[in-house]
């Protein structure tokens, strides 16, 4: 099984990556950070989490996606600024298939959710300092991966499960 947590849009909120990083460092594969964060590529932080950049971030040095291979499974990950994503999920979906991933991570709309579309897997982790959409919730998520089933648990910051949004798929 292999477990990430995907973080996105902390726009400065530097303390709570940290206490992330912290919390789950030998309970989590892979950190991923959606982009927006507002710190510089040469952060610490990013020796934990990897990133990308978002429309608020001005370094050019953090790069705008990059590709996981777990086995022989390929999860992207961007922010979404290019891709349209509070229009639909049609751009990210060709950016995934050029890159052959069954998962992407993605943030910018600050809306937390998962669901799938043509058998790729689309998650927004939410904002962990804004938040916006129907569960106005600081989240972040932690998901699984076993065999051909992934399942999603989003938390608040404050750690506390929001079981609505959590979604299980077979990929
Ligand atoms: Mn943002």
């Amino acid at each position: 099984m292999v477990r990430i947590l995907a973080v996105s849009d902390s726009h400065g909120r530097k303390d709570i990556l940290n206490e992330l990083a912290e919390r789950y460092v030998n309970k989590v594969d892979y950190f991923v950070h959606c982009g927006d964060s507002e710190l510089e590529s040469s952060d610490l932080i990013w020796e934990i989490m990897t990133t990308v950049r978002g429309n608020c971030d001005y370094d050019p040095g953090l790069k705008d996606s990059f590709v996981l291979t777990i086995g022989d499974r390929k999860i992207l990950t961007l922010h979404g600024h290019h891709h349209a994503v509070k229009t639909s999920n049609e751009k990210m979906k060709q950016e995934a298939k050029q890159n052959g991933a069954s998962v992407v991570f993605y943030g910018h709309s600050h809306v937390p959710v998962a669901e799938q579309e043509d058998g790729i897997v689309f998650i927004n982790p939410g904002s962990i300092s804004q938040p916006r959409g129907p569960i106005r919730e600081k989240t972040y998520c932690i998901v699984d991966i076993e065999n051909n089933r992934l399942a999603v648990s989003y938390y608040t910051d404050q750690h506390k499960a929001v079981a609505a949004l959590n979604q299980s798929f077979f990929i």
